[in-house]
């Protein structure tokens, strides 16, 4: 027995029975990963200034004494080099003796305190489990004289070439002082702080120290404001704790856009007032017919705050008028035929359409709208738009150019996968690119020239950073239509120029995101299997400028993330392509 369904995907399809993956095929030409060759090859002035960047960092372990100790490996006593951190910092100088956490030390906080603070409070719950440490919280002039052991955290208005997220860290035998221009600058900060302690910061039981910090400064600057990750709730519910595990993990790597993917044929995840059976009924399954689920507003608002305590924002993502089967099962009245389909449990793509021609359609997505923007703090609001084969091209431009005036109307941002550059993208829209290396010239042009006319991009090439890729025919969990993504794959590309042959300006792009699909993923092991460690890269493209951008410095960077993650409690996938440190 068994049925058998097919998810297509752009360049291929995958198969499933009952549930289970049983067998690959492809119905195009395959992209085939590069051989990891290509990943040496890069520019001799890149690999130069990255080699500058990795013995600048190896002189801040300061002294002999913290030179032996970085070589020992042993991580409770190595002084971390100032630069080995993911993403790469913009501008790492190392100089003078390191910084101590102390038992006395304090979190001090100036400038906006109630801002600084809320970070200050954040850092202090970092530490405490695993240092054993009070590190009160406390304004800076207040609670006696400045120790010599203390983090500071000050918040300095004004222009200071810092931006809306960068940082300055200076870090001595003084102090660490952490300033930035605002809060979501030194929470970026206060990772970097994070990952130049010792891994085993990370623990939630008391662990032994030296907890030192190497000496010097960091100046930090995000290449991209676009640094996202999506997760499809859609196709597998998550909860919201599951959630917030994983924005605790994106805000590790200075993630700060968190996409949800909230409908789609198999399941609508957000309680919509004015239809209230969308969510109750067209969330109550999943991919394999499981019992799904839904958030409620006040649970949606429980996530966008939560991410927003971790400077994410979070994108709401309404997919239409494909995948849609969630809606249409709903909803007769939303069928041309009036007659509602049942519920969808598979995994074939583009078989739904919301119906064009009738009004009923725009009062639905208008109240949709207009209630996901009432509850969304965020600038943007993605309306889908991929794959819509069952919807003629002309239905899907009118649509597509009456959905995004619904979004205006409700004050935000439009956002859509790419193929809404094949209709008419309004002023200041966002299209989401996830086409790969056998994207055609036609489509790729189409989305080169939405750009020239002011369309920006976000990234999400499906051959690079679509984390449900399989990394190779040995992973378990996943997809292969867009090729195997190994870790260095992942990674090395640049978003600058990625599209440039197509002639996209470096200027159109407005940043890079890594979304997870997940037909084939269930729980938070899945999500960690998959993301982790391939998200750190897609992060570093995001933030780091490209000048520090080379795999063979990455990837010693990344092998030193090994074992944070672990003491994180995340299931990483140990890709072989990395030396990770032998205890881990
Ligand atoms: C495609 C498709 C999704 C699939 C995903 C699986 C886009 C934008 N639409 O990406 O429905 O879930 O592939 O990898």
């Amino acid at each position: 027995m068994g049925s058998s369904v097919r998810l297509l995907g752009a360049t291929g399809s995958i198969s499933f029975v009952e549930g289970t993956l049983v067998r690959l095929h492809r119905t195009a030409p395959r992209t085939s990963p590069p051989p990891h060759s290509r990943a040496l090859s890069r520019t001799v002035p890149r690999l130069a200034g990255s080699l500058l960047l990795v013995l600048a960092a190896a002189a801040s372990t300061v002294g002999a004494a913290g030179s032996a100790q970085a070589r020992s490996g042993s991580p409770a006593t190595a002084v971390r080099p100032l630069g080995q951190v993911v993403p790469a910092p913009a501008d790492v100088r190392p100089a003078g003796a390191p910084y101590t956490l102390t038992p006395s030390s304090h979190i001090r906080v100036a400038g906006h305190a109630r801002d600084a603070r809320q970070v200050g409070s954040y850092l202090a719950g970092l530490l405490r489990p695993s240092t054993g440490y009070a590190l009160p919280v406390v304004e800076d002039g207040r609670h006696g004289a400045k120790g010599g052991h203390d983090i500071r955290l000050t918040l300095t208005p004004g222009s200071n070439g810092l931006g809306a997220e960068g940082y300055r860290l200076d870090s001595g035998p003084d102090g660490v002082t952490l300033t930035a221009r605002t809060s979501a600058g030194l929470f970026h900060g206060v990772q970097t702080l994070r990952q130049l302690l010792p891994a085993s910061v990370e623990e939630h039981t008391r662990q032994r120290g030296p907890w030192k910090v190497a000496g010097g400064t960091i100046t930090d600057v995000p290449r991209y404001t676009y640094r996202g990750a999506m997760l499809d709730v859609s196709r597998h519910f998550f909860t919201v704790p599951q959630v917030e595990k994983y924005i605790d993990q994106l805000a590790l790597y200075k993630i700060n856009e968190l996409h949800l993917h909230l409908s789609d044929d198999q399941g609508w995840r957000i309680a919509i007032a004015s239809w209230p059976r969308l969510a109750p009924y067209g969330g109550s399954t999943e991919v394999g017919g499981g019992t799904g689920g839904y958030y409620t507003k006040a649970q949606y608002a429980q996530i966008v705050a939560y991410a927003a305590s971790r400077h994410l924002e979070v994108v709401p993502e309404i997919d239409m008028p494909s995948h849609t089967n969630a809606a249409l099962a709903s909803y007769p009245e939303l069928n041309c035929d009036g007659v509602a389909p049942p519920l969808y449990t598979g995994t074939e793509v583009g078989f739904s359409s919301l119906c064009v021609p009738k009004d009923v359609t725009y009062a639905f997505i208008d109240d949709v709208i207009r209630e996901l923007a009432a509850i969304t703090p965020g600038r943007y609001l993605h309306i889908g738009g991929d794959e819509a084969h069952s919807t003629s091209q002309a239905d899907y431009v009118s649509f597509m150019n009456r959905a995004q005036a619904v979004v205006q109307k409700y004050g935000k941002t439009v956002m859509g996968w790419h193929q809404i550059t094949s209709a008419t993208p309004v002023e200041g829209a966002v299209a989401e690119y996830w086409g790969n290396d056998g994207t055609g010239t036609a489509e790729r042009a189409q989305v080169a020239a939405a750009a020239k006319n002011g369309t920006r991009l976000v990234l999400a090439p499906s051959d690079r950073s679509y984390l449900d890729m399989k990394y190779d025919e040995n992973t378990k969990l996943g997809q292969d239509w867009a090729g195997t993504v190994e870790v260095d794959r992942a990674y090395d590309w640049d978003p600058g120029t990625y599209l440039a042959d197509a002639g996209v300006p470096s200027s159109a792009v407005l940043g890079v995101e890594a979304p997870l699909w997940t037909e084939t993923i269930v729980t938070n092991d899945d999500i960690e299997a998959m993301a982790f460690p391939r998200l750190p890269g897609i992060a570093e493209l995001g933030w780091s400028p490209e000048s520090t951008h080379d795999w063979n410095t990455y990837k010693v960077r990344l092998a030193a993330q090994g074992p944070r993650m672990t003491a994180l409690g995340i299931d990483f996938y140990h890709s072989p392509l990395v030396d990770w440190p032998a205890d881990n």
